[in-house]
């Protein structure tokens, strides 16, 4: 039976692009999320973040009438639940978002319904989502208990976007979809087949947890193992950028980029969740994640002793952003670098963020300037690229060579 009703719970970067798709194919999508300002700005055909065409197609099935966005759940064939998963003090995962969410679509469930936990999530999350639900809802029955012939189908589908390309990347990749039983992947399967061009490939629920978060370790090993080099060869006085193009054209080498640090809510965060379960076991991983920790200190401490060298410079930093040509500033260890250089009042900090109208209050009250490249080129004594934005790229080099530069993403 295909669906026709889907209610997809969390409308931040993951859950708001899957309700728009999935309500592009025809669906009745009903998107729920606790925060009144945006689910007010959403039933306007407007969107409260920043995604590449995300807007027009948003104000499309808004205008459509097939996407509409509430803060109370109502019945719907299938439940999408894509809430952060941050985690606590120590590290280890906080899974109270998934657990409001469990609790907040219990009252609403139907015998028949397929609930789908799309948060990347330590291993055993969608076990315990599933007894959550069990506990509110003990006239219904559940995998755990019944298997194939629940009430209930149950499946853990790990979102693996890339921002800035998400409605590309929601389309073409391929989806692990781990299901609690064998009718719990496969009922899900149903569901992703309406808009899902990559293959669906079905596994078990702690198999595709872990195949999330594998893939976040992965990356997140191989950023700091370029980091480590970046600060290797600072010593050694090698050009790290020149080092790795060529360790690259060895056939079976391919080196990630060094940068200020990693950020983002999901490689500076996912392994963690893997070293929680397995501290005694996960050492590569917990120590990339404390080498890429580290940078932006080493960054800081680079910058403090350029700055040694002028009365009080005028030090611009270019980028906030976690990443390249996005506007997002949230764990971003470009921001955290200004934020700290700010409280040590070495110089005259100006921030170049072309894609943020303001700078956060933190920064407005530290008394860092928010300028234009070309303003924050002409005042400034020592420049930092922290983020490889399109426009510092496209920036006329020449403009550099009379700076004291600290590039920590290797465009200059
Ligand atoms: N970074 C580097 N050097 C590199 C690549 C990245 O320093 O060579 C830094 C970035 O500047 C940024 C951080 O790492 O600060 C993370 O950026 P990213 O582009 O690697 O990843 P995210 O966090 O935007 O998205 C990742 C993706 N995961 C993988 O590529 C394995 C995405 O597919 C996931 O869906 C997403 O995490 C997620 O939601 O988990």
């Amino acid at each position: 039976m295909s669906f026709k009703k889907v209610s997809v719970i969390g409308l931040g970067y993951i859950g708001l692009p899957t309700a728009a798709v999935l309500a592009s194919r025809g669906l009745e999508v009903v998107g729920v999320d606790v925060n009144q300002q945006a689910v007010d700005t959403i039933n306007e055909g407007r969107i409260h973040i920043v995604e590449p065409d995300l807007d027009i197609v948003v104000r499309g099935v808004v205008t459509t009438g097939n996407l509409r966005a509430t803060t109370i759940p109502e019945p719907a064939e299938a439940f999408m639940i894509a809430v952060p998963t941050p985690f606590k003090e120590g590290h280890a995962p906080d899974l109270k978002y998934i657990e409001a969410a469990a609790k907040a679509i219990a009252p609403v469930l139907e015998k028949g319904n397929l609930v789908i936990l799309e948060s990347t999530s330590p291993v055993g999350a969608t076990e315990k989502l599933s007894a959550w639900l069990k506990e509110a809802r003990p006239d219904l029955t559940f995998p755990q208990d019944l298997g194939d012939s629940a009430d209930i189908k149950i499946a853990h589908c790990p979102e693996r976007v890339l921002p800035g390309y998400v409605l590309q990347e929601l389309v073409s990749n391929d989806r692990v979809i781990g299901g609690m039983s064998k009718a719990c992947s496969l009922r899900a399967v149903e569901l992703y087949e309406t808009f899902v061009r990559g293959e669906c490939i079905i596994t078990n629920a702690r198999t595709a947890e872990m195949a999330k978060l594998t893939e976040n370790s992965f990356r997140d090993v191989n950023i700091a193992f370029a980091n480590e080099l970046s600060v290797i060869c600072d010593k050694l006085k090698i050009n790290v950028w020149e080092l790795i193009k060529l360790a690259n054209r060895h056939p079976r080498v391919n080196i990630l980029s060094p940068g200020p640090g990693v950020g983002g809510h999901c490689i500076a965060v996912d392994p963690w969740f893997i070293v929680d379960s397995c501290p005694e076991e996960a050492n590569i991983i917990r120590q990339a994640r404390l080498t890429n920790d580290a940078k932006p200190h080493y960054v800081i401490a680079q910058i403090e002793k350029a700055a040694d060298e002028f009365k009080r410079p005028v030090i611009a930093c270019l980028g906030l952003a976690f990443k390249a040509d996005i506007d997002d500033l949230r764990e971003s260890p470009a921001l955290q670098i200004v934020e700290q250089l700010a409280l040590k009042n070495i110089g005259q900090l100006i921030a170049v963020e072309p894609n943020v109208q303001y700078l956060p209050e933190k920064l407005i009250n530290a008394g860092v300037e928010h300028a234009t490249l070309e303003a924050a080129l002409e005042k400034a004594n020592i420049i930092v690229v922290l983020v490889d934005h399109k426009q510092f790229k496209a920036a006329d080099k020449m403009q550099f060579a009379t700076k004291v530069v600290i590039d920590t993403r290797g465009i200059i």
